[in-house]
This record gives C-alpha cells, structure tokens and sequence, in this order.
C-alpha cells in the first residue's frame, strides 16, 4: 500500500546483503526474530507485569495459570506468557536472579535504574564518554546528567586498559552511591573482581555494569559475567552481540516480590525497585512484539551454535586487529580481546576518521568514525574508527576474510592519505566487496 516505505525497505535489504557491516554495535538478526518482531503483538498493551511465580524453574512453568498477574489491561493469556518465557531465558542466560524485558532501548534501561537507586544530586561513577563511556554514563548533554552528579573515570593511555587507580581514587573521595562498568568504545576486558573490591568500603554502592557491547560475548560464554563477580544490575541492549530485536533488558541479583507493592530501599530489593522504576516510573506499555523477538534471541542464544558464534566473534576480531597492524593500522590498545577495534586514523595514515568512513562507504564496508581517548580533533571528524566483527561473523566470514577486509582497508586508507580518490580502484573493490558479501546471505535471507 506505502510503495514509498516498501521501495526503502527493498533498497535497505540490498544495501545490507551487497555491504558488511563492521559497525561493532550492530548484527544481523534470524528470520525468527524478525517475524515476532513483525507479529500481531504489536497490536497489544501489556501495562504492569506478568506473576513472575515458578520462574526459577524451566520454561515449561510458562503454561502454569498463576493466581494473580500485575497487569492494568486484559486479554493477557498470551502476553504473559511470552514475557515470562523471555525473562526465563535472560535469567538463565545470564545467571540473574530477575530479568526486566520491557526497557525499549539501553538509554531507557540505564535511566530507569538511575531511577531506581538514585535521588537527585547522588553521584555516579562511570567512564567518560570522550574515554571510550556512553552518553547515558553522564554525558553533560543528557537529561540524566542534568539530575544526577557524575564523576568521570578513564582509561590509562600507555596500555588503553582502565585506569584502576583512577577508579579507587575516586571511589573513596566521591563515595558514589552507584559504581558504573561498561563501554562503546573499549577493547578490554574489564576486571570485575578488582571493580567490586573497590565498592565493597562504601555504603550503599550499587555496581552496575552496561554490557550493551558485549552481552552475546557473555552469553556465549567467552566474556566474564559481572553477575559473577558481586554485581547488583547489568544493563544491556539485545540487539548488538545479542543479536535480537533493537531493545533493552535489565538483570538483577536479589529478592523478587511483587511490583504493585513498592519495597524498602535496599541494594537486596533492586529487582522489584527497578520493575517499578521501568514501569510506572519512566515507560508506559511494553512493546509485546520486541519482548517475543528478545524471547527469540534468548532461545537462540541458549543453543550451543551460539557458543561457537560467540568464540568466531573474538577469533576473526583478533584476526582483523592483526591483519591491520601489519598494515600500518595504529590500534588503540594495541589490538583488542573482544569484538571491537578502535583504530587512531590520524596517527596511521593522518586521515581523519570522518573522511575514511565515507570512502569505505563508497566500497561497501560500513564502519563509524569515532573518537580515541583524549582526542584532540572535532566531535564530528574525530581521529579515529571503529569497527567490530559480530555481524560479518553473522554471516559466517572467516580469518582468510578477515585478511580481505584488511586488504581492502589499507587500500582505501592510502588513497585518502594521498587525495587520489578516481573512482577506478574504488570501482573494482565494490564489487570484491558485493562478491564477499553476496556469497554470505543475511541469516534472515537463508
Ligand atoms: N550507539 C551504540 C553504539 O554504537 O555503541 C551505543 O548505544
């Protein structure tokens, strides 16, 4: 009915299955995930919750009728049911005591448990987001930021790892009432163990840990869980390493009660404080359609394809990081442990981040120009790019792909280092690159 909107879908498909996606935030999803997002529970308000009785156990408890629900609205035999089974799954995915899958996006997520622990002018520490942080973590130009009072951390710039020291310092002067881990930037492991010593003298300190980049690296098993190591609250998107439905999700450790009755302010009670911060505290309805999308991706994700998938990611990223040093690529870090590369353009090749974006765009290879830590160039032409293998992983490249890509880098970056972009060379990678891509078919195309 719309030809306008389906010709733009048509052209987005093709754009999708002729490029690669390097942008390490993104990922291509499963037919599965797509047609639940696609389905008729778009069509449903699901305010409150479902009973969350029998979750500890398995999904067969899903099918189990529960004497009450929380719900403001009925005709919820199905929603219920759906929630239910997401939240199991992210549960046990992530070895939590209590999973919220209503969040709509990982900024809602994060502020609804600033929400939920905070009152105004309480400190936060987290990491700047000129560091490698995320906008949510404090940056001055958010609604959070303007409510809250944070203190920002960074990262040591000899070895590109989190400057601990700088952690412990400002831990003991701030005493913040939360302690924040997580990154969009960051090519390290982050040591939880050492993060939570840290908070263990100061009252009260909530340690949350936005996993958004790295929460299929977690799931799959090659990543440390914070939820092992003492932490309150993880944040994370679903749609990233994830690889569900663009989203957000919440998991807890404590005690789950029911979300109609608001509880004592305790770091014990932060499930229930937090389903009451989501919703009625900053969302209204669910999106019913996502939260059976983000069901899938959690189904997907307990399957052990996912494991060897999740093992690839940080395979053909250690690959990648390789290939382009040998090239004369400059690393932040000096290459990466997990799935995501941040390249300083400007030390490499003195080509600004923005410029070498575009001219990869021109070949089908999609990246974003990025900030390096201490950045001395413009927000909008930083030094640097950043870039990441779970979507090409996705499509099942492997190392020798990797080295491709490298090839196709190095190329590109010396022909904007010397301003000689004629479109020839330019030419002949497209169609190396559509050739790639096209023999590795969208996982939802297969
Ligand atoms: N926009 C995301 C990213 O690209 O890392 C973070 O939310």
């Amino acid at each position: 009915m719309d030809k306008k909107i389906f010709d733009l879908i048509s052209a987005e498909e093709q754009r999708q299955s002729e490029g690669l996606e390097l942008i390490p935030s993104e990922n291509c999803v499963s037919r599965g995930v797509l047609d639940a997002m696609g389905s008729v529970f778009t069509n449903k308000y699901s305010e409150g919750y479902p009973n969350f009785a029998g979750l500890d156990k398995d999904d067969d408890y899903v099918v189990v009728a529960t004497s009450e629900d929380y719900r403001y609205y009925g005709g919820q035999q199905n929603t219920d049911k759906v929630e239910r089974l997401a939240i199991a799954r992210a549960r046990r995915l992530f070895h939590a005591d209590h999973a919220n899958v209503q969040p709509h996006s990982g900024a809602q997520a994060n502020n609804a448990v600033y929400n939920a622990w905070l009152e105004p002018g309480d400190t936060v520490l987290g990491m700047d987001l000129a560091q490698g942080g995320h906008l949510t973590h404090g940056a001055k130009v958010t609604q959070s930021a303007q409510i809250y009072n944070f203190v920002s951390y960074g990262t040591d710039p000899k070895t590109g790892d989190l400057d601990y020291e700088d952690i412990e310092a400002k831990a003991k002067k701030y005493r913040p009432k939360i302690i924040l881990v997580g990154y969009s930037a960051f090519m390290k492991v982050p040591d939880f163990a050492r993060i939570a010593k840290i908070a263990k003298d100061i009252p009260d300190c909530l340690l949350m840990a936005d996993m958004a980049h790295v929460a299929g690296l977690i799931a799959g098993g090659v990543h440390p869980n914070p939820l092992d190591f003492g932490f309150n609250v993880m944040t994370t998107t679903t749609h990233k390493t994830l690889r569900g439905p663009r989203g957000g999700l919440i998991l807890t450790k404590g005690k789950v009660s029911n979300p109609l009755k608001k509880p004592e302010h305790t770091l014990e009670n932060i499930p229930t404080l937090i389903d009451r911060s989501v919703f009625p505290g900053t969302q209204g309805g669910p999106l019913m359609h996502v939260i059976a999308a983000k069901a899938v991706a959690f189904y997907e994700a307990e399957q052990p394809e996912f494991k060897e998938y999740a093992k690839n990611i940080v395979k053909n990223a250690k690959v990648l990081a390789d290939a382009l040093k040998e090239r004369g690529f400059k690393l932040v870090g000096d290459g990466t442990d997990n799935h995501l590369i941040l390249v300083d353009m400007m030390a490499s090749f003195k080509v600004d981040g923005k410029t070498y974006e575009r001219a990869l765009d021109k070949i089908g290879l999609t990246l974003n120009a990025n900030a390096i830590p201490n950045d001395t160039m413009p927000r909008f032409t930083p030094s640097g790019v950043r870039l990441g293998t779970p979507a090409i992983t996705s499509r099942g490249l492997n190392e020798k792909d990797m080295v491709k890509i490298a090839d196709w880098m190095e190329t590109i970056a010396k022909i904007c280092a010397e301003k000689r972009q004629d479109g020839v060379t330019e030419g002949r990678l497209r169609e190396e690159v559509r050739k790639m891509a096209l023999a590795h078919p969208l996982p939802s195309a297969r």
